[in-house]
């Protein structure tokens, strides 16, 4: 309990993500959110559980995920500010029994509060817990390229992550389920929370038109690697598109064939291959 916290390896991990991610350019001024479901023990190890700091209100009822622990960035925090002040851009939180609270027991020591896309990020771990007992983090961010191409491609799903697919042999190893878009919707709502959780039964990677991506993994690994893969491929998209468009790509049958070699189900419907 004495050990210091800052030393813990899920606040190094959130201290060096968040720097990756701001030297990237994907995460301007207070631009992204990450939260990070911490195990009870984890937790245990550094702190005394009882001892709560304030108690934070919620606009929307996180019951299912009463007395889970998450390490969260801040309200109007910057990236580019973690790794130097992680007790003020960071905090870790309980949800309270009643769902309509979180109690705050390390952190955001100026008075902070926990990232305004709460609702997206706990109604979307309450929908990847219920597929992957594993899952553990929810991270937003406003990769560059996938923004650029909300704007240049179609908003289709299986359109959009046909392209993402053949712009980089590995997409449709690292994402074969695709990728979910929602409609262009104000951020911070329960609205955009309950759009982006329903995405998130189907789809570990989500776009949010002209703002940016939220992405679900088991580890910072996978849930850095996700986004970065896509976003690799709407930057090649649009390099591809600055050289004059396309004059080969990848073709379904060698899609199909990745995911044979690589043992991953491509989202039915997405390729149009002979039957065999
Ligand atoms: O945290 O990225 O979507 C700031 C945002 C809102
Ligand atoms: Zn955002």
């Amino acid at each position: 309990m004495s050990k210091d916290i800052v030393a813990a390896p899920f606040v190094q991990e959130m201290m060096k993500v968040t720097a990756n991610l701001y030297r990237l350019g994907w995460d301007e001024r207070n631009g992204g959110n990450i939260s990070y479901l911490l195990r009870e023990e984890e937790v245990g190890a550094y702190l005394n559980p009882n001892q709560v700091i304030r108690t934070i209100p919620m606009i929307f009822d996180a019951t299912e995920l009463a007395g889970r622990y998450f390490i969260v960035t801040g309200s109007g925090k910057y990236f580019k500010n973690v790794i130097d002040a992680p007790d003020v851009n960071l905090g870790i939180i309980r949800v309270a029994d009643t769902g309509k609270s979180v109690e705050l027991l390390w952190g955001f020591k100026d008075g902070g509060v926990p990232t305004s896309e709460l609702p997206a990020h706990f109604m979307s771990h309450i929908e990847r817990l219920k597929i992957d007992s594993d899952h553990r983090i929810i991270m937003h961010n406003h990769a560059t390229n996938i923004i650029a191409m909300t704007f240049t491609h179609s908003l289709e799903e299986r359109e959009f992550t046909r392209t993402l697919w053949q712009m980089c042999t590995e997409c449709i190893v690292v994402f074969p389920e695709g990728v979910g878009i929602l409609p262009w919707m104000v951020p911070g709502t329960d609205a955009i929370g309950m759009a982006t959780a329903a995405k998130m039964r189907e789809f570990r990677l989500v776009i949010w038109p002209h703002h940016g991506i939220f992405g679900a993994g088991s580890t910072m690994d996978e849930v850095f690697g996700l986004i970065e893969t896509a976003e690799k491929a709407a930057e090649v998209y649009t390099l591809v598109q600055a050289q004059g468009g396309a004059q080969q790509t990848i073709t379904d049958q060698q899609l199909q064939d990745l995911a044979d070699a690589f043992c991953v189900t491509a989202k039915s419907g997405y390729l149009q291959v002979g039957v065999k």
